[in-house]
């Protein structure tokens, strides 16, 4: 008798034409309206299947895949998998999979994007426009601060870093400086003409500062008010990382009290609530999470996390090998453990 066909959950409406690829080798189960899952209707849909595609927006943790006996791949529709407990997908011989590289340099162009409505106050501008208030027009109206020749700092020097100092150092004359936990090589460093300083010597020295680091116990809230008090005043401060990063209360206060010049942010700590406080400044660019959001940029990811899925649950002609696992060594380690046993 031939082998049922291994089952998959696709957790929210994608590109039909791209997850369609997925019925050549699967059972699909894939929603057909945006779905906001309890943790227990998660565990549910995993439990009944052999793989997942999922977003940032369905946390898949020890508690979703202890019931998911059949499970063996976790596919994120993204870079950063905060949202996948790596530790309890490893233990259980999960292959996790993310989507980097496709998204680079429109999230580094949404970075730019901000950082320059930010220090140059195109929301505010806008509204004020939009209110009627042009005829109070005085010479230092909407005054904002230069990008080009000034001192752009990043925090996190991975692709993202690397994709916003490109277009600091070469599109616009900026003087580049950046924190990472290892420094580039030389020739990197050359390259992208950026200069590697201490994390304090990154917050005193950049007139706007941009954050693109991973979120991780480690770097919750390493943005807090002592940092941003070490900041300039006239300084903006970009994130499009994820929002644990920035003690989002203490910005809100320095930038209501003048500490702090100007804001954008992509990302959020309580997504998709805002803070009032925030929502209630004009010194603040706020969007809603669409560092990735180009239309090709968002198909690639789908295609991207498509190929790791059926790769990764040993079909198609990269079976077993997918373009982008996260946790491979954990998990062959597991798996063989596992095989030991039996
Ligand atoms: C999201 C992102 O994937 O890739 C990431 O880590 O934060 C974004 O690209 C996208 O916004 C869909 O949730």
């Amino acid at each position: 008798m031939a082998e049922p066909r291994p089952r998959v959950w696709v957790s929210q409406p994608l590109f039909d034409d791209i997850v369609a690829r997925l019925e050549a080798h699967f059972d699909v189960d894939a929603a057909s309206a945006i779905t906001e899952y309890a943790p227990a209707e998660i565990a549910r849909r995993l439990a009944e299947v052999d793989g997942a595609l999922v977003t940032l927006n369905e946390r898949i943790d020890a508690g979703a895949v202890a019931g998911a006996p059949r499970l063996r791949a976790v596919a994120n529709v993204a870079v950063g998998h905060n949202n996948l407990d790596l530790d309890a997908l490893s233990a259980a011989g999960v292959l996790a999979t993310n989507t980097p590289d496709v998204l680079t340099d429109t999230t580094a162009d949404l970075g730019f994007a901000l950082l320059m409505a930010a220090a140059r106050r195109l929301g505010e501008s806008e509204r004020w426009l939009r209110d009627g208030r042009w005829g109070q027009w005085s010479f230092s109206t909407m005054l904002g601060a230069d990008i080009h020749g000034s001192t752009l700092g990043i925090l996190g020097m991975g692709r993202i870093g690397r994709g916003i100092a490109r277009r600091g150092a070469h599109g616009f004359g900026m003087r580049v400086v950046y924190h990472n936990r290892s420094r580039l090589p030389d020739d990197v460093e050359a390259d992208l003409g950026a200069t590697w300083l201490d994390f304090d010597g990154l917050l005193t020295e950049a007139d706007h500062l941009v954050l693109v680091l991973p979120y991780s116990e480690q770097t919750h809230h390493i943005v807090d008010a002592a940092a941003l008090a070490r900041m300039k005043p006239t300084a903006t401060l970009v994130n499009v990382a994820r929002g644990g990063i920035v003690d989002e209360q203490a910005l809100a206060e320095a930038l209501s009290s003048g500490r702090l010049a100007a804001a954008g942010l992509d990302v959020f700590e309580g997504e998709p609530a805002v803070r009032p406080e925030l929502l209630a400044l004009d010194n603040v660019v706020l969007t809603p999470h669409i560092g990735s959001a180009s239309l090709a940029t968002r198909r690639a990811m789908v295609s991207l996390a498509v190929d790791n899925l059926i790769a990764a649950l040993g079909a198609g002609p990269h079976a077993d090998d997918p373009p982008s696992p996260i946790n491979a060594d954990a998990v062959v380690k597991t798996r063989k453990a596992t095989d030991r046993k039996r």
